[in-house]
């Protein structure tokens, strides 16, 4: 619960974010630590904020490194219908995993840390394609550093989804917990929270603009506004999925905090051993919501399932468009968000059909009948065939 901190604080947050130069903001981000006042309701925030700080410390220190000729970031710029960064300890497979799945060449070998930068391949599934990046392995301490770990992190940060990859014929409990641990410590959280938000702060004074498909759950848009008032919030777009709550609209202000969609991937199964410890990460991950797929790389056991579940891991949709008069639609999709609206596929297909968007006829999941008339506010389903007028 962060409700009723002092004006001071709030000014002085509203000044943390208004400030661009890190130093000076890691310098008012500790002023405003101090004006906190400590106790059970604060712990949260104040430990969001601390991690901004020390997220912020290794990002200067990695701008100072860069300066003195040292490597800077990795990144990777996205293509297809998804970017998916595969994340394990080394040896667990991933390059094995990256050269079943695409045609990417990725050297696997059993002499540990051979991948040192990331390598990319793009996966097809059904008329789409994901593309997957093998990121160096990590090892327990990246997020204070270790093996190019800030660098590895930062690509999961930018992710649309992760897949976290363990090694059946050690351990892969052990493994699990060191990449979930490194991934939190470095504000990236893998198990899906019950609501999402997000503030976008906008310059111009176009106020307060909801979007996404959750809603607010214990307060009116009136207390929404109230309440990003006090931090001089005045003008954002908020982003929301799932169940929100005021608090956790008001914690987002302060946290880095960010959910990444992930599946487990555990390898190896053909090994000896395998089987045990299988169980063993079964029972592991029973009260977590993260699907977990048992795979061989060396049979190709479990393979062909990956593709599905990286469809429904990434929250995303298929739309078939189609030109008034056209008996067929295009065979490529447009790939959007689920949630997305009739409006939001017109702008993406072009921006004159945005502009004079008059309606919309649809087939597919979600039409009543074959060729339903539909308005810019009408919700889109995979597989729905659509023609803008
Ligand atoms: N038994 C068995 N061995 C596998 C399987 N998949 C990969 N291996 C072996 O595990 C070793 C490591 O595989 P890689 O794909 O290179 O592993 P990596 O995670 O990319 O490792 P680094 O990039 O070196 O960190 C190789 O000797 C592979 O042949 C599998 O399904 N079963
Ligand atoms: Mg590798």
């Amino acid at each position: 619960m962060v409700t009723n901190l002092p004006a001071e604080a709030k000014a002085k947050w509203a000044e943390v974010v208004a400030c661009r130069s890190i130093p000076e903001k890691i310098r008012l981000m500790r002023e405003f630590i101090s004006l906190v006042p400590k106790h059970k309701g604060t712990s949260n925030l104040l430990a969001n904020v601390r991690r901004r700080i020390a997220i912020l410390e290794r990002e200067l220190e990695r701008q100072r490194s860069r300066k003195r000729g040292g490597y800077g970031g990795f990144s990777v710029p996205k293509e297809g219908a998804g970017q998916i960064i595969i994340l394990g300890p080394t040896n667990a497979g991933r390059s094995s995993l990256l050269t079943s799945l695409t045609s990417a060449k990725a050297q696997v070998s059993p002499v540990y840390f051979m991948t040192k930068k990331p390598i990319v391949g793009m996966m097809s599934y059904q008329d789409i394609q994901f593309q997957l990046v093998e990121a160096p392995a990590l090892i327990k301490g990246a997020s204070e550093g270790k093996m190019n770990g800030p660098q590895i992190l930062g690509l999961a940060r930018n992710a649309d989804g992760l897949i976290l990859m363990v090694d059946l014929s050690t351990d892969p409990v052990g493994d699990f917990v060191m990449l979930r641990s490194e991934l939190e410590n470095a504000g990236i959280m893998i198990e899906k929270p019950e609501g999402e938000v997000e503030v976008i702060r906008r310059i111009s004074g176009a106020g307060l603009q909801v979007v996404g498909t959750g809603s607010f759950v214990d307060c009116t848009l009136e207390d929404v506004r109230r309440l990003l008032s006090s931090y001089r919030i005045n003008s954002a777009l908020i982003r929301i999925r799932g169940k929100v709550t005021l608090e956790t609209l008001e914690e987002s202000l302060f946290s880095s905090l960010v959910y990444k969609p992930t599946i487990l991937i555990a390898n190896k199964m053909d090994a000896e051993g395998a089987g045990e410890n299988l169980a063993r990460l079964k029972r592991f991950m029973t009260n977590l919501k993260i699907p977990l797929i048992p795979v061989s790389c060396r049979n190709g056991e479990g393979l062909t399932r990956i593709g599905d579940y990286i469809f429904q891991m990434l929250r995303i949709i298929r739309v078939y468009p189609k030109e008034p008069g056209e008996k067929k639609p295009s065979h490529r999709p447009l790939v959007i968000n689920e949630g997305a609206t009739v409006i939001e596929a017109a702008r993406r297909l072009h921006s004159k059909l945005y502009k004079e968007f008059r309606h919309a006829r649809i087939w597919g999941p979600s039409a009543k009948y074959p060729g339903q008339r539909v308005g810019a506010s009408h919700v889109l389903k995979d597989g729905d065939i659509i023609e803008i007028r």
